[in-house]
């Protein structure tokens, strides 16, 4: 699939330009720059369909689009022409929404997971499950895969209209005949632990029956959110790829500091790996506190651009990481070492690491070796963090 399906909320040259400001201080531009696309409604939303084949898929983006499988540019049915790839076609009732017609998840002789990785699955920004007769396991993987990326879905058991006509057939009433359906949609997400999403039982074939107007109208209600949870979701990546000239910048710098971690301090202390691995955590630290510090016109800017305080801001930015020990955790391991090889060596009590040939350098390039590990990883957290007070920023400033 193209990669232009991806949500493009800038254009090449846009996206230079932000990248070039934010590399000179300039925050605010490319938060505020995302609040006018969320503003301006001019959101690209993708939308999946997807399910095993001949679930109805193809039929169903016919119908939702006002189109016969015969006419020009309708999806074609029926599966002869099936493509292995996803493709789009405009929801013209729905402006900047797109409904993608994807390859039955069971057509293609994949396994599930190079499937999900042909029809590039995590792009889309919302997902309709077409299932027919009754519920699959696919369906039970496809709903849990779209849950875990914290996205939405509505499950459509298609062909209701040839239900009616078997339950009419049996004599079954076809109002409990639905309502059962439903419950034994609503238990089997329970049973594969998937909170149940708004579950329509539509003929493809018919507009104006059963589910399909109710359909129409929630996702035309529903598409507000779906377009907020799309910029949420994209503003980690936006924010990246924002940063990414700078941060190449800075990682080259926090390379430059490590490798004159191990080597000066072997020359200047080898017995004391602890100061130099200090030096050069503190050096760096400073430095990247300059290079990486929002400064008070910024968040002013930004403060008047989003209507709120400046104190609510600086709070979102110190917003502390959710994954605190695990980065704590190897620093302490690594700081302990490269104490332990220094008290060892202060203390003259170094006899027993002296190998071979009753040599030291073992033990320096230990002080050494975990003196550098230390460095990079304190430095590496430290610009991470600070980049990502960015995006807590960008989503105080957009919330
Ligand atoms: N009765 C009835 N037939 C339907 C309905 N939806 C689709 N069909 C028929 O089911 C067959 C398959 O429909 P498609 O829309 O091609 O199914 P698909 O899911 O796109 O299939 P693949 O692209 O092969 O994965 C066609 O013959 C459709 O006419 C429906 O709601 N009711
Ligand atoms: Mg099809």
């Amino acid at each position: 699939m193209a990669q232009s399906m991806l949500p493009k909320y800038f254009s090449d040259t846009e996206m230079r330009s932000l990248q070039t400001g934010y590399s000179n201080g300039d925050v605010a531009s490319p938060i505020l720059r995302i609040k006018g696309v969320e503003d301006s409604g001019n959101v690209p939303i993708n939308i999946a369909v997807l399910g095993d084949g001949g679930a109805g898929k193809s039929t169903f983006i016919n119908t939702m689009r006002g189109v016969r499988s015969g006419d020009q540019g309708a999806a074609p049915v029926g599966g002869y022409e099936a493509s292995v790839n996803p493709v789009g076609y405009p929801y013209p009732s729905l402006p900047n929404v797109q409904l993608w017609d994807l390859p039955g998840s069971n057509s293609l002789g994949f396994e599930m997971s190079r499937y999900l990785k042909q029809v590039q699955f995590e792009s889309y920004d919302f997902y309709i499950i077409v299932s027919q007769s009754r519920f699959r396991e696919s369906d039970g993987e496809l709903s849990k895969k779209i849950q875990q990326q914290g996205k939405g879905f509505y499950y459509i058991r298609s062909k209701i209209d040839n239900d009616a006509y078997s339950m009419q057939m049996q004599g079954t009433d076809f109002g409990e005949g639905q309502r059962q359906i439903r419950q034994d949609c609503l238990n089997n997400f329970h049973r594969v632990s998937v909170d149940p999403p708004a579950i329509f039982l539509i003929s493809g074939l018919e507009v104006t029956g059963y589910d399909f107007p109710k359909l129409q109208n929630a996702l035309a209600s529903d598409l507000p959110k779906i377009k907020s949870t799309a910029i949420r979701l994209a503003i980690p990546r936006m924010r990246q790829e924002i940063q990414r000239p700078r941060r190449q910048i800075l990682m080259w710098r926090i390379g430059i500091c490590v490798l004159l971690t191990g080597p000066l301090g072997v020359l200047l202390a080898p017995r004391f790996p602890i100061f130099s691995a200090a030096l050069f955590m503190v050096s760096g630290w400073i430095h990247l506190r300059r290079q990486l510090g929002i400064s008070e016109r910024e968040l002013g800017i930004l403060s008047r651009a989003v209507a709120k305080p400046v104190s609510l801001l600086k709070a979102a930015m110190d917003r502390p990481s959710p994954h605190k020990w695990q980065v704590l955790v190897p620093k302490l391991l690594l700081g302990a070492v490269t104490l332990g090889c220094t008290v060892v060596g202060c203390t003259g009590r170094d006899s027993l690491f002296r190998w071979p040939n009753d040599s030291p350098v073992p033990l320096w390039l230990c002080g050494a070796g975990s003196s550098m590990a230390l460095t990079f990883l304190f430095l590496k957290d430290y610009l991470d963090s600070r980049l990502r007070s960015v995006e807590h920023l960008a989503n105080s400033a957009l919330d």
